[in-house]
């Protein structure tokens, strides 16, 4: 789906761009079923909330091959290709669960802050497009974004090692506060929420300050990150685990765009 010239405007100004009802019905629940048995696993990749609930599995991309096949859909390949002007790797993958009653805070950060500190890529030329596998709901913990922090750098932030399970560069409250009200206009608060259907699709500048809260609800949020980083700007420093922050750049070929829906077919067939 390449981007049209008004959506590559939205995006520069906003710094992010929403596509509902991006994956079928079908698509959606192979990526359902599957997520639903990794996030069981007792893994290294698997991280759990302090409760113990799943928070994050890493790198499935790695060993499900309907993960390897959405990681090289051209649905979400294709834009970033063409934002960055170069083939794309895959930086990160990951599937947040956001357990009902147990998905913990993510606090208000930049992604880009931590790729930067903690993995030495050089720009933000990398960036999250997620898939949500759930219905986002405004109280089941969706994303908060503050529209066009992006157009700021990237800010001071402190280590947060305490709040949850996993390690982010977080921002401070004056910081937030200022964005927001930069962000707000026409009476309507600087912090948007896209919502929608499982199957629809966010991306987001790798600037652009964004944060989710607990979800107390019985509703589940799960969403896939996928990390696609410009091939020329690979990360230079090996910190974290490989599963966290992948060494290996090799530039996505895409696959076919029908690939998982033939994939949930065959498989349909093969149970039949
Ligand atoms: O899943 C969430 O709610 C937030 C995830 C996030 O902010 C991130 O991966 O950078």
């Amino acid at each position: 789906m390449p981007l049209a010239p008004e959506q590559l405007r939205q995006f520069d100004d906003e710094g992010y761009l929403f596509f509902p009802n991006c994956f079928s019905t079908d698509e959606i629940a192979l990526l359902g079923i599957e997520s639903d048995a990794i996030l069981k696993q007792q893994r290294p990749e698997v991280w759990r909330e302090k409760s113990g609930a799943p928070r994050t599995a890493f790198a499935a991309h790695t060993y499900s091959e309907v993960f390897r096949l959405l990681a090289h859909h051209p649905r979400l390949t294709e834009p970033l290709q063409q934002l960055f002007g170069e083939p794309v790797y895959v930086h990160q993958f990951k599937i947040n669960a956001k357990a009902a009653f147990e998905g913990d805070v993510w606090q208000w950060h930049q992604d880009y802050g931590t790729w930067a500190r903690d993995d030495g890529m050089p720009e933000p030329r990398a960036m999250n497009i997620a898939v949500f596998l759930d219905e986002v709901y405004p109280f089941n913990g969706a994303l908060m974004l503050v529209p066009r922090s992006h157009k700021h750098g990237t800010f001071a932030a402190g280590h947060d090692l305490a709040t949850t399970s996993y390690p982010l560069w977080t921002l401070d409250q004056d910081t937030v506060t200022r964005l927001c009200r930069e962000a707000e206009h026409d009476g309507k608060p600087g912090i948007v929420a896209p919502t929608g259907r499982s199957g629809s699709v966010l991306m987001f500048h790798g600037n652009l300050v964004h944060a989710s809260a607990p979800n107390i609800t019985p509703y589940p949020r799960k969403i896939i990150y996928l990390t696609l980083c410009a091939v020329s700007n690979h990360i230079t420093k090996f910190t974290r685990p490989e599963f966290i922050a992948h060494r290996d750049f090799t530039p996505i070929a895409p696959v076919a765009d029908d690939a998982l829906a033939e994939y949930a077919r065959a498989h349909r067939q093969a149970a039949e």
